[in-house]
């Protein structure tokens, strides 16, 4: 028989506890003996043991809403000096846990009502699954005891709406087994490729009691397949071949390694949207986003014309990262990742190695002389030579009146802490600021990619910012995006969390008139409300910006920053001039996915309405 270490610190703990319920005699001179750390043990409440495993598993903050299902866990939450973080929505409760954990490497939790509350959230969650974000989801479902009636309130079909937007949904059916199936949750919600994983509690099982004695799980092995890697770094032993690195969010906790492997390589790096600061952009090496004609100029002509093998490490080629699957197909793509459903679902592959990204950087570096190239000075030359273009480029001013959006982003990166978190929203916002706010650490800048939730930013930022107090955090967000979540930024004024919100005001939805003009000659239900911003930061309780020509830019931006609370600042934009990589790279994608069918409807659309001298906007 084999003893594993969970089976000892169980014993250890049952030992404990008995140590605990000794003699009578001597029960009053007894201090109460600690369970040991990350353990949950002896008698209490199901709701009690909910919070004592969240303890356990070293939660930092709870987000969302408490209903009648739910106000057992809450006021355990209290009483067990677990911070909690009330939300204005359970859209903001997912997404703050999300911003939780992509801040911290850790799963987020949020605890909300089933019907609503769970209905609510769903688009956070779905966010968190497409972006491999941990969370754990915890609802407090309608009784499931022997006298529960029908009809209860919230009673929709918890199960089944939440199975496509999580990893895998837990049921809990007896007090007893609330710590042990939320302790899976954890386990699944980091294993593999992360993502979000809801667990199901009857509420009547939060006021039962019962004797728990439930320890930590151990990790999920990590998968890694020898030989493949072995025939990964062999192609990348032939020295002949110049290698570009192609990573994601899978190497987020890897950073020191990847940098270790570019050096060793010789090779540039470029980065997917969502893996931005896995190595410091600022780094020789460093090419910034993508590498195809959406991302960074200099990432493009870098892969186009320096690389031969591409090294993709923990990123999946999603359609929004890609700029709608722009990147070019390179000679050799060696594909690193912990998800095998990634593999050669988009590029063709020369290897695919099922393992996660530390893992492979541990081989490889066992493997250093076989792959080292000698230091490559005219490569680096050539990348700093590219990125000084690239950062002129993006200085030419394109709107006349107003504030130039790249413009903005450039310059609220000048002056930024280098660790300040960015959470920036959908859209144009997201393509401009992913090419050129640079990023130099892990873990700093943080966007909804698969998803393209709108109103994303706020919450996520607000989650974020509860756990890193003292941390410079910020929001860049379309003015359409931000009415999808505004109300979250009383939240910012209840809980005195210093964030700034800078709004990008067009009052428009102008990826949509992007989109739709050259299609249609004419846009529809692109044109939003005319918001007075002020008005709506006195009535949250913030501080109020406004940035409205290029001269205000530097000055407003620094006080924005000196305040010590939450700011509102509205930027005035236009971004009709303005060209975007990722939508001339989309676009192009688009039409040249169409059948000539297709093709000649559009065109026929197209010619109909050329002649119409006023189109129809809005
Ligand atoms: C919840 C949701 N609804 C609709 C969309 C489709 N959509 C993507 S971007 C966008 C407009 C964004 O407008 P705004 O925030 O003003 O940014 P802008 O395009 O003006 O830069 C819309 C409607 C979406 N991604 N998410
Ligand atoms: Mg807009």
């Amino acid at each position: 028989m084999t003893i594993s270490r969970r089976d000892l610190l169980k014993a250890a703990s049952v030992g404990a506890a008995s140590l605990a319920c000794a003699s009578g005699a001597d029960a009053q001179l007894r201090q109460p003996v600690p369970a040991p750390a990350g353990w949950v043990v002896g008698q209490m409440s199901g709701a009690d043991a909910l919070v004592e495993t969240l303890r356990a598993e070293q939660v930092d903050c709870v987000y969302g809403i408490p209903g009648a299902q739910e106000n057992e866990v809450w006021d355990s939450l209290k009483t067990k000096r677990l911070p909690y973080l009330l939300t204005t929505h359970e859209f903001s409760a997912a997404t703050m846990a999300d911003g939780y954990a992509r801040s911290t490497g850790k799963p987020g939790v949020l605890c909300i009502v089933p019907g609503p509350g769970l209905t609510n959230a769903l688009t956070g969650l779905g966010e968190a699954l497409l972006d491999s974000v941990p969370i754990v989801c915890i609802v407090g479902d309608v009784s499931n005891a022997a006298n529960a009636l029908p009809f209860q309130v919230h009673c929709l079909n918890h199960v089944a709406l939440l199975q496509p937007v999580t990893k895998r949904v837990f049921t809990v059916a007896r007090v007893a087994d609330i710590p042990d199936v939320v302790r899976q949750a954890f386990q699944l919600a980091r294993a593999g490729e992360p993502g979000p994983v809801a667990v199901v509690i009857p509420y009547n099982l939060f006021l039962e009691a019962a004797r728990f004695n439930s320890g930590p799980l151990e990790a999920i092995a990590l998968p890694f397949d020898a030989e493949a890697c072995r025939r990964a770094l062999q192609l990348l032993g032939d020295r002949r071949l110049r290698v570009g690195i192609y990573a994601g969010m899978g190497c987020m906790d890897h950073a020191p390694a990847i940098v270790r492997l570019a050096e060793l390589l010789q090779a540039p790096v470029a980065t997917s949207m969502s893996g931005k600061g896995v190595v410091p952009e600022t780094h020789p090496l460093a090419v910034g986003w993508g590498y195809g004609p959406h991302g960074t100029r200099t990432a493009e002509d870098l892969f186009r014309n320096h690389v031969d093998v591409v090294l993709a490490l923990g990123v999946k080629f999603s359609e929004v990262s890609t700029g709608f699957n722009s990147n070019p197909e390179r000679r050799h793509l060696i594909h690193v990742d912990i998800n095998q459903a990634s593999f050669g679902r988009i590029m063709r592959n020369s290897q695919c190695v099922h393992s996660d990204v530390g893992v492979f950087c541990t081989q490889a570096f066992e493997q250093a002389d076989a792959l080292r190239r000698t230091d490559n000075a005219r490569l680096r030359e050539i990348i700093q030579l590219r990125k000084r273009d690239e950062t002129r480029a993006n200085d030419e001013v394109f709107a006349r009146t107003c504030v130039d959006p790249m413009r903005f982003v450039q310059c609220l990166r000048r002056l930024t802490a280098p660790d300040a978190l960015a959470f920036v929203d959908v859209t144009l916002s997201q393509y401009l600021a992913t090419e050129c706010f640079t990023a130099t650490q892990p873990r700093t800048f943080f966007n909804p990619t698969d998803n393209q939730a709108m109103g994303w930013s706020i919450p996520a930022a607000l989650g974020a910012q509860k756990v890193h107090s003292g941390r410079q955090t910020l929001t860049i967000t379309g003015d359409g995006c931000f009415l999808m979540s505004a109300t979250e930024i009383s939240t910012a004024a209840r809980e005195r969390l210093p964030v700034k919100f800078f709004v990008l005001d067009d009052q428009a939805y102008h990826y949509m008139q992007e989109l739709q003009s050259p299609a249609y000659l004419r846009t529809t239900a692109t044109i939003l409300a005319r918001l007075d911003y002020r008005s709506l930061a006195m009535g949250y309780g913030v501080a109020y910006q406004e940035i409205r020509t290029p001269d205000e830019l530097e000055p407003r931006i620094r006080t924005v920053l000196e305040h010590n609370g939450p700011v509102l600042t509205r930027v005035v934009v236009d971004y009709r001039r303005r060209p975007i990589r990722w939508i001339n790279a989309a676009r192009a994608r688009f039409i040249n996915e169409l059948s000539p069918e297709q093709r000649r409807r559009f065109l026929a659309r197209i010619a109909s309405r050329a002649a119409d001298r006023q189109p129809q906007n809005d």
